[in-house]
């Protein structure tokens, strides 16, 4: 669940409970959208990988490597445009990373 963790600390604490239920899922992606805003701090609606480490910061989220943010961003800039858009941060909740499964 690390690689969740990374770009999304608030939406994973609040899944823990019932990951399966729509309620939870629907929480779920509340949550992420709120992060997803706090993160955006030049409001494009695009995280950079600068805006995500300034985030992680501000969030007080530590042990996050280098390493592991760049296989974060790997994993979720489906578009390989160098940010996560916001459907790219939706599809990372429904899309876990190949290796944790
Ligand atoms: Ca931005
Ligand atoms: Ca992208």
């Amino acid at each position: 669940m690390k690689h969740l963790i990374v770009l999304l600390p608030l939406a994973v604490s609040c899944a823990r409970t019932d990951p399966q239920s729509e309620v939870a899922h629907n929480r779920k992606v509340m949550a992420l959208q709120e992060k997803f805003d706090r993160f955006d701090y030049d409001a494009d609606g695009k995280l950079t990988r600068a805006e995500i480490e300034q985030g992680l910061k501000e969030s007080d989220v530590g042990g996050v490597t280098e390493e592991e943010l760049d296989q974060a961003m790997q994993a979720y800039d489906v578009n390989d445009d160098g940010a996560i858009s916001r459907w790219e941060s939706e599809r990372a909740i429904n899309t876990p990373l190949p290796e944790n499964q």
